[in-house]
């Protein structure tokens, strides 16, 4: 019965991928708003009714990876891509930085130029933003070889984002083709030994079961991850999936209140990227505490599941993210109660 795995999941049973998909498989009213006071009750244990921010800084949509779910995958010609300097790189991310955000997420496709005389540009561009900005930062660059992580951490990154999207091997064979599962599995491994944190995550609604989705959710936050993320699919022109169907949005809020269940001490995105700003209020009401994706308009920057929702009109800039979080009575976490957070984890990590 949904209620006494939800209630023995929450009073410390151990979750079993079968107890984890009963919690998700449910599509009752009532049991999904217990599921989502659950997970509320258990952010505010944690976390109170903070709630933290970042920026998105889309810095190179080059990549020459080929992933069957992504605008940005080499083959797809219909798109300008663009590479922005690390001057104007320093600039978005100081505005950021001004306008109050928490974190700079710096995210580019696999990008050759910033990849080439050992990953020169990209680390070049960590510290500038470390340094000069001195906002903190979210290295998304993708698979990187292990050895580069300390130099990752040195240049002055906090965190190291690779999304394993899956962890059924077949279906990530079909989604990141000519990638390697384990090497993508190492990342968060590898990254996490040189001292940095890690983000994983799961997308939704790409022909998973839902014993998958909580295969997933158990295997990332196994593995220590301070962040862990789930986003629904969004279908994109000019891909193999772009005229896949898509999955309600409900299913990626169930993965969310669970993970928050599950691993409660962790921080979870509440994503614009999806539904833009129509979407923070239920993700952030399943359990989310972070709002990620957020683009300052008029600057030439795109999303990544939706290049262009909510940027051009300003509904993903600061000042209209922050008044919709305080009215719906969160606390905008600052700068300061952001690195106490990093430092804290950093420091129990090191304990135990
Ligand atoms: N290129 C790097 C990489 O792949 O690790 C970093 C950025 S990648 C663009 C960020 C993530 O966006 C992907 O790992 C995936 O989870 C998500 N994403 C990409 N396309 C998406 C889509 N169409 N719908 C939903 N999420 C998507
Ligand atoms: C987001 N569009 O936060 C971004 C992206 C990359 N580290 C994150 C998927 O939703
Ligand atoms: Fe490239 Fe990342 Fe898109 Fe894959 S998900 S095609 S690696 S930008």
């Amino acid at each position: 019965m949904f209620s006494d795995v939800l209630y023995d999941i929450c009073h410390g049973a151990e979750p079993t991928v079968d107890s984890v998909a009963e919690l998700l498989s449910t599509n009752d009213p009532k049991e999904l708003e217990q599921l989502y006071e659950a997970a509320r009750s258990k952010r505010e244990e944690h976390f109170g009714n903070t709630v933290y921010t970042y920026g998105f800084v889309y810095f190179s949509t080059h990549c020459k990876n080929n992933c069957t779910f992504c605008y940005y995958r080499r083959s797809n010609k219909d798109l300008e891509r663009y590479r922005k300097s690390k001057e104007e790189i320093v600039q978005l991310a100081g505005s950021l930085k001004d306008a109050g955000i928490d974190l700079a997420d710096l995210t580019m496709g696999e990008d050759p130029e910033m990849y080439a005389n050992g990953y020169e540009k990209l680390l070049d561009i960590i510290h500038a933003v470390k340094h000069d900005v001195g906002i903190s930062v979210m290295a998304s660059p993708g698979a990187l070889p292990s050895d580069m992580f300390p130099a990752v951490k040195e240049a002055g990154a906090d965190w190291y984002a690779c999304y394993q999207e899956t962890y059924n091997r077949e279906l990530f064979a079909k989604l990141r083709i000519e990638q390697d599962f384990e090497k993508r599995l190492d990342q968060k491994i590898s990254s996490r030994k040189a001292g940095l944190l890690a983000e994983d995550g799961m997308m939704v609604g790409l022909g998973e079961s839902v014993r998958d989705r909580a295969e997933a959710i158990l295997k990332m936050g196994g593995l220590g991850c301070e962040q862990i993320r789930t986003m629904t699919f969004v279908p994109q022109e000019g891909t193999p999936l772009m005229m896949s169907g898509t999955c309600d949005t409900v299913e990626e809020l169930k993965c969310i209140a669970v993970m928050r269940i599950l691993f409660p001490d962790r921080l979870i995105p509440a994503t614009l990227d999806v539904e833009g700003i129509a979407g923070m209020q239920t993700r952030l009401a399943a359990g989310a505490n972070v709002v990620t994706s957020i683009v300052p308009p008029h600057l030439n920057l795109a999303g990544v599941a939706q290049h262009e929702l909510d940027i051009e009109n300003g509904n993903r800039s600061v000042e209209h993210v922050f008044e919709m979080v305080e009215s719906m009575g969160y606390r905008l976490g600052t700068a300061a109660d952001y690195r106490r957070f990093i430092q804290d984890t950093l420091e129990r990590r090191s304990l135990s």
